[in-house]
């Protein structure tokens, strides 16, 4: 059976879960807790499957080692031949992609730096190196992110177009990691508002 190393409950495992729910994959998989907050992530057991150290990471029964939500997300997608996420169209393709790497650059990886950078993130055990300045500058990324993603769903349903792809399950685990950072989406934001809402009911996101 594939493994996936994960913390329930955080961002970017929770887009791994959500697309495996969006599969019907959840049960192809075994869950395999990395105590994240204890710092087992960055031990040197967790660095040999992942030299970032970060979750989640998929392994498959061969023993290969896939990290990066996006590169799991193309694996577990191509499974059965029947991409719903990443695009089937060379156009599809590129779109999904285009938007999903903003929404990771603009929002999830924005906020993740400013909550690493500019508030006590995971506990000085883990956040050896900490620069407020760049921190807080990710604070002003991340609500442009924000800005610009509600700008794009003013004329189409979906970050990449009409269906809900890998980009907004990215934007969506970026406004999840917004709450936990406390950078609230600017109340303006109606388009993105309603969005969320619409994302919020799929049974895939209970799941994760
Ligand atoms: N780009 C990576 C991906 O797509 O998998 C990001 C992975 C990542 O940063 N994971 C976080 C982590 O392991 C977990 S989360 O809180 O962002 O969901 N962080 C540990 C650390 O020490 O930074």
């Amino acid at each position: 059976m594939m493994k996936i190393h994960d913390y329930k409950g955080f961002p970017n495992p929770a887009r791994i879960r959500i697309a495996l729910a969006e599969k019907g994959l959840t049960h192809a998989v075994e869950f395999v807790t990395v105590d994240v907050p204890a710092g087992e992530h960055k031990r040197p057991e967790f660095l040999a499957r992942n030299p970032a150290g970060t979750v989640p990471v998929l392994e498959l029964q061969d023993g290969t080692h896939i990290a990066e939500c996006t590169a799991i997300t193309e694996y577990l997608d191509h499974l059965d031949r029947r991409p719903i996420l990443t695009g089937k169209t060379a156009r599809e393709r590129a779109l999904i992609h285009m938007m999903q790497r903003r929404a990771e650059a603009t929002l999830l990886d924005a906020v993740a730096t400013y909550f690493h950078h500019a508030t006590p993130g995971l506990g000085p055990h883990i956040e050896t190196y900490q620069n407020q300045e760049w921190g807080e500058k990710n604070r002003e990324r991340a609500l442009a992110g924000m800005r610009y993603f509600d700008e794009v769903l003013a004329h189409q349903p979906h970050l990449a177009g009409e269906r809900f792809t890998m980009a907004d399950i990215t934007a969506f685990a970026g406004l999840a990691f917004a709450d936990i950072a406390k950078i609230k989406v600017p109340t303006d934001l109606v388009g993105l508002r309603a969005w969320r809402g619409r994302v919020a009911e799929r049974p895939s996101v209970a799941y994760a």
